[in-house]
């Protein structure tokens, strides 16, 4: 991809800062070459991706750009500060291509400072249903909704910061033994009904229960703090950080600070999660419930 449209592509993204609701319509020939090119670099990059902080760690934004935006002025628009998302770009909000098409534009131009992980709206099932398949139709078409399915059959899957820190979108599975089954899964991968790569994008935590239980979202399980002990324990990692549910500070903690709730924008350094004492940096509230 050139330098010169994918720089034409940020500048125009981000000329409505400022400017809620305002929409860029990008050309269908340009959103083509982000996906196929970032394809390219999410598949060069493992599917656990190993990371260093300082890194700013973001939950869901579901189509809502200009909070997006918003982020990146808090937190310093990249390259001035390292991210990772933790999936969960499409659906529900208004704007799920500006947002998507920034996320994979940043990708491409700083692909070593800047992450994202799948979410299980990055799945063409769930984001038929959603609103980004709908988006796509009435701002494009079909056929363009079918070219980002291609690219988010490719998204990293897991995030491990300075070996201590285990990051996904949903959470733990029963399936999971050892970290080299997620390096070992194979991309391009459409998410399945069950097993491992479902569980990482739609688990959750429970405070009501032990060990693991049925999921009322009716697709894999629940479990409780003893699991996120004992396999913190197990694999020698100090936090695990996931995002997927709304919580109502922005982030929480859970099993005795060892897995870290992002809810939509929740936002903070992972320097300062590490030890799990001090806060986030920043915290911007959120403007919607998400149980998806
Ligand atoms: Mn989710």
């Amino acid at each position: 991809m050139e330098r010169f449209v994918l720089d034409g592509i940020i500048t125009r993204l981000l000329e409505v800062r400022g400017k809620p609701g305002k929409q860029v319509q990008l050309a269908e020939a340009e959103i083509r070459q982000l996906c196929i090119t970032s394809r390219e670099v999410l598949l060069r990059q493992p599917n656990l991706l190993e990371l260093e902080a300082p890194i700013k760690i973001c939950g869901d934004i579901h189509g809502q750009y200009s909070d997006l935006l918003k982020l990146f002025e808090y937190g310093g628009f990249p390259p001035r500060a390292n991210y990772l998302f933790l999936g969960d770009y499409v659906d529900r909000g208004k704007q799920s291509l500006e947002t998507i098409c920034l996320l994979l534009a940043y990708k491409i131009k700083y692909p070593e400072n800047f992450f994202i992980l799948r979410g299980n709206h990055e799945c063409a099932s769930v984001n038929r249903i959603y609103g980004f398949y709908d988006e796509c139709k009435r701002r494009f078409n079909v056929r363009l909704w079918k070219v980002f399915t291609d690219c988010f059959n490719c998204l990293p899957v897991a995030a491990l910061i300075d070996e201590k820190i285990l990051c996904m979108h949903g959470g733990l599975s029963p399936d999971l033994r050892s970290l080299n089954q997620i390096r070992n899964l194979y991309r391009p991968a459409a998410v399945p009904e069950t097993g491992l790569l479902c569980d990482l994008l739609w688990s959750d935590p429970s405070k009501d229960i032990k060990g693991w239980g049925a999921n009322d979202r009716g697709v894999s399980y629940i479990f409780g703090a003893d699991r996120v002990t004992e396999f913190l324990q197990k694999h020698d990692l100090d936090l695990i950080c996931r995002a997927h549910q709304v919580v109502e500070d922005g982030y929480e903690f859970f099993a005795n600070r060892q897995l870290r709730k992002k809810a939509k924008f929740g936002f903070g350094s992972s320097g300062t999660a590490r030890n799990g004492s001090a806060p986030p940096k920043f915290k911007v509230e959120r403007y919607e419930k998400s149980f998806q």
